[in-house]
């Protein structure tokens, strides 16, 4: 059975004949960032699928739905997880506002309905690839912070004005995104818009990004801080106006203990490993148990072309996961 929800999430029900049975959920994303590679979100709606696919014959003591998340990477809006926390009413007026498209708070269901939920995904690091190893456990996902900073100077001719007279915007936004790279955490500017962007004119206003994380939230905070002082002071010391916001915030989600052990156990005790990038387990986990598998991927490759995956490493994440769908029917036979 197969329905598409108000924030455009794509979803599969294997449904079961019991009575009030609740909702094995295994999802990962569809969309994708820019430029990206074939497996980080759909390799882990395919594998959901093919779970689905070995075991419809079997009586499930409860429903196996498979989601397909919509904009999970934040490309549109600048802020992550979009479809799974519309699924679970986890919007807020701000992003509502955000959102051009109207009403997809109504895509929230109650999260009593939810029994747990399995994400299967790429690595995208070198860990698993360094252990030899085909599958990992994941333990927690890092929080991360993304905002939107600006800084306002004052355009002008690129060949008449004094170096010392220029209120350059772009050289404002050079200092805080080298101060980024020296933070101590994981920080990276993806985009920056420079106006009037062109080349014989003092850029006039330069916007950024800033995507920061780290397994610690106190240490991702300060962080954040201590750049956001430091950007203050450089629009202070070369007469511009900075605008900073944080557009999106999410805390750092440990997985659910006993179904992290269940997957070690059908993952042939694959080795534990933090993940540095996003997944919507991390909202998902606020609403039920949840737990994620990694899968090797090619010299840690991620959101690039080149990604890449073994075709039996896919096969033992396949078998794992049914396994554990497996044991957890067991569990509630
Ligand atoms: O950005 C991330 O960590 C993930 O790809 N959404
Ligand atoms: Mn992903
Ligand atoms: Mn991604």
């Amino acid at each position: 059975e197969v329905r598409v929800d108000a924030a455009f999430n794509l979803i599969g029900r294997l449904p079961s004949r019991r009575r009030g049975a609740k909702c094995l959920v295994i999802g990962s994303h569809l969309d994708t960032v820019c430029n990206a590679g074939k497996y980080d979100g759909p390799l882990g709606v395919l594998l959901g699928l093919a779970v689905a696919e070995r075991l419809r014959r079997h009586s499930l003591p409860f429903h196996l739905e498979v989601v397909g998340f919509s904009d999970e990477e934040g490309v549109r809006y600048h802020t992550t997880y979009l479809g799974s926390r519309a699924m679970l009413g986890l919007l807020g007026r701000r992003d509502l506002n955000l959102i051009e498209e109207k009403g997809i708070e109504k895509a929230r269901r109650p999260r009593r309905e939810l029994l747990a939920y399995l994400e299967a995904h790429i690595e995208q690091g070198p860990v698993l690839q360094q252990k030899q190893r085909p599958l990992g456990v994941v333990t927690a996902i890092a929080g991360q912070t993304r905002i939107r900073a600006a800084f306002t100077g004052r355009a002008g001719h690129a060949g008449t004005t004094p170096m010392t007279m220029r209120q350059d915007a772009l050289c404002a936004a050079a200092e805080v995104i080298l101060a980024a790279e020296k933070l101590g955490v994981v920080a990276t500017v993806g985009q920056c818009v420079v106006h009037p962007g062109v080349s014989n004119v003092i850029p006039g206003r330069a916007t950024f990004s800033l995507d920061v994380r780290d397994a610690k939230d106190a240490k991702r905070k300060a962080a954040c801080a201590k750049l956001h002082r430091l950007a203050a002071a450089v629009a202070r010391r070369r007469g511009l106006r900075l605008e900073w916001r944080a557009e999106q915030e999410t805390p750092t989600a440990p997985m659910d203990a006993e179904l992290t052990s269940v997957l070690r156990r059908v993952a042939g005790q694959a080795p534990l490993l933090p993940s540095g990038a996003g997944h919507d387990a991390a909202e998902m986990a606020l609403a039920c148990p949840a737990a994620m598998l990694f899968v090797r991927c090619k010299d840690g490759i991620s959101h690039h072309p080149d990604e890449s995956v073994r075709v039996a490493d896919v096969a033992a994440v396949l078998d794992a996961l049914t396994r554990a769908v497996l044991e957890l029917a067991q569990g509630h036979a």
